[in-house]
């Protein structure tokens, strides 16, 4: 009898388990053609074209230049790459192929045939601080983009390139008529990179600025060297890296460094070089250990500290070095770094405390300042500073167009004291990349917005928080899961410091945002950035 249930329960759950349906739960949606970071203004009609790669062409109608014909090249490569998916999904179904529909849709109005590039103005050569990045964009009969300037004209492309969407199960690659005006609402979109903590492949480096050029950012500001190794390669003080970096291997070449900023550059992406000075620095020591300070304990030595302030040698170095990379780094500014000085190394040091009695300093971080302030000097010409908040916070003189970049206090705090003293900020505090929380973990970084912080502090000027930076430090980030720790998390600050404050109010349109940002992260993958899910369950076309 009891045989006889068990078996009859067994059928029941076999049964059971295979004609009951699934119900699926929650899902992220992707939107079709929503473009990350959301244009300032943007008109979408119902009325749509398709796209032929075949018949398509970009055509030029005004300036010129080899940045502009290597972005033809490179979207024209993305829309054919588009096509590939339409062609798979049409082999699948090959045998049973109904005949092509012609689309009687009234609201469907042909080919689109061409992209007029209306430039109206000579390429500049280099991305800068204050690159006009706006353009006009129109999807109708007669296509065009317009700019005053070639990173106008960049960013305008990518937007096109987002505007197509799959169709009809695949089927069809379509785009909707559309009006865009767009700008930026920063001018200073970051990224910061740590290449010592890992050490991160040139390919790997390639591949973020793609990323970058998707998400509209441009800057790319490469904390080079730190403690943990030197991978810079330098033609004066070669023993840098050959002690300092982890591997021989495990370095940046002159060359390795040119092919990367060129690839920038294609992008309108400026490449910020970062030689943290005088803390941050161990790694400099495994060759030059007479630039560092002793730290001692008890009356002893127990190890190198930063560096050493009251030594010539130590700003000779640092000049020398210095000079080699601003030949090298074509940008106009340099980053000093200037962060998490170990104060307490110097006060621990008889010598530099002796320094300290002779120059009439009682506090560590006035030796800081010292520092700092015979280091300005050795910059050349061409370069401005930037530098970590502590710096300012120090009590150095900067000159006057001097950039300080503010990772300390979420809000506004810190940002008041250097607006009041007219310096330009970059605001980096709540793009900690580092940082992981449970699913939808980029609404944490898309809510907050530097410029709305002091919204109401009338006397500071808004235009002088430049911008913001989203922060990948590199201890617990290498080759392996370096892309899909960045991206599309860094992906909500890229639109936080390009779009306008309204369609950005999540606890209104937090829905929407979610799947946008879905459709991006699909976006990314389907060209080649192997972005993670942004939200949770969910699938992309393909
Ligand atoms: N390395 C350097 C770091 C950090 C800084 N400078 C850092 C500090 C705190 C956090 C994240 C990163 N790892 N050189 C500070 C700018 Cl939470």
């Amino acid at each position: 009898m009891f045989r006889l249930i068990f078996i009859f329960n067994v059928v029941c759950i076999f049964l059971v388990d295979s004609f009951i349906i699934v119900n699926p739960g929650p899902r992220y949606p992707p939107t079709k053609g929503e473009v990350w970071p959301k244009p300032q203004q943007q008109i979408k009609e119902q009325t749509y074209f398709k796209l032929s790669p075949s018949v398509f062409k970009f055509t030029e109608t005004g300036k010129s230049c080899e940045i502009l014909k290597n972005a033809i090249e490179r979207y024209t490569a993305v829309l054919r790459s588009t096509h590939h998916i339409v062609w798979r999904h049409s082999k699948k179904t090959w045998k049973n192929a109904e005949p092509r529909q012609v689309d009687t849709n009234p609201d469907f109005l042909g080919t689109l045939e061409e992209l007029q590039i209306n430039l109206s103005r000579p390429c500049e050569a280099y991305p800068h601080m204050d690159m006009d990045e706006k353009y006009s964009l129109n999807v109708s009969a007669v296509s065009s983009l317009t700019s005053d300037s070639i990173w106008g004209i960049l960013r305008g492309m990518e937007t096109f390139a987002q505007l197509f969407y799959l169709s009809n199960g695949y089927k069809d690659v379509l785009i909707n008529s559309t009006q865009i005006v767009d700008f930026p609402r920063y001018t200073y979109r970051g990224l910061l990179i740590d290449t010592s903590r890992h050490y991160l492949s040139v390919a790997n480096i390639l591949k973020t600025l793609d990323a970058m050029e998707m998400n509209k950012m441009n800057v790319l500001h490469w904390h080079i060297v730190d403690d943990q190794s030197f991978p810079y390669q330098s033609e004066r003080f070669p023993q840098l890296s050959e002690q300092g970096a982890y591997d021989p291997s495990m370095i940046y070449t002159k060359a390795n460094i040119n092919k990367i900023i060129k690839y920038a550059q294609d992008r309108g992406i400026r490449v910020l070089p970062e030689f943290d000075v005088p803390g941050h620095t161990r790694s400099w020591g495994v060759a030059y250990p007479g630039i560092l300070t002793e730290c001692y304990k008890s009356g002893k030595v127990v190890g190198l500290g930063p560096m050493d302030p009251t030594k010539n040698i130590t700003y000779k170095l640092i000049g020398e070095l210095f000079h080699e990379v601003q030949e090298l780094f074509p940008d106009k500014y340099f980053h000093l770094g200037g962060d998490e000085v170990a104060l307490n190394c110097w006060r621990s040091n008889p010598q530099i405390c002796k320094f300290m009695d002779a120059h009439n300093m009682t506090r560590t971080s006035e030796l800081h300042a010292y520092f700092m302030t015979k280091v300005l000097p050795l910059l050349d010409q061409k370069s401005k500073p930037i530098v970590w908040q502590e710096v300012f916070f120090n009590n150095v003189t900067l000159p006057s167009d001097a950039i300080v970049q503010v990772w300390k206090t979420i809000g506004p705090k810190d940002m008041i004291s250097i607006l009041s003293k007219r310096h330009k900020v970059i605001y980096s505090s709540s793009w900690y990349l580092d940082q992981l929380h449970n699913g939808g973990d980029w609404k944490q970084f898309y809510i907050p917005d530097p410029r709305r912080f002091i919204m109401f502090t009338k006397l500071l000027n808004l235009e002088d928080i430049v911008g913001g930076e989203a922060c990948m430090w590199g201890e617990v980030v290498d080759d392996t899961n370096f892309i899909a720790r960045v991206w599309p998390r860094a992906s909500a600050a890229a639109e936080v410091l390009w779009s306008a404050l309204n369609p950005r109010y999540i606890f209104y349109y937090g829905d929407l945002i979610a799947n946008r940002l879905e459709e991006h992260a699909c976006r990314m993958n389907r060209r080649g950035v192997r972005a993670q899910p942004p939200n949770g369950p969910g699938a992309c076309e393909i």
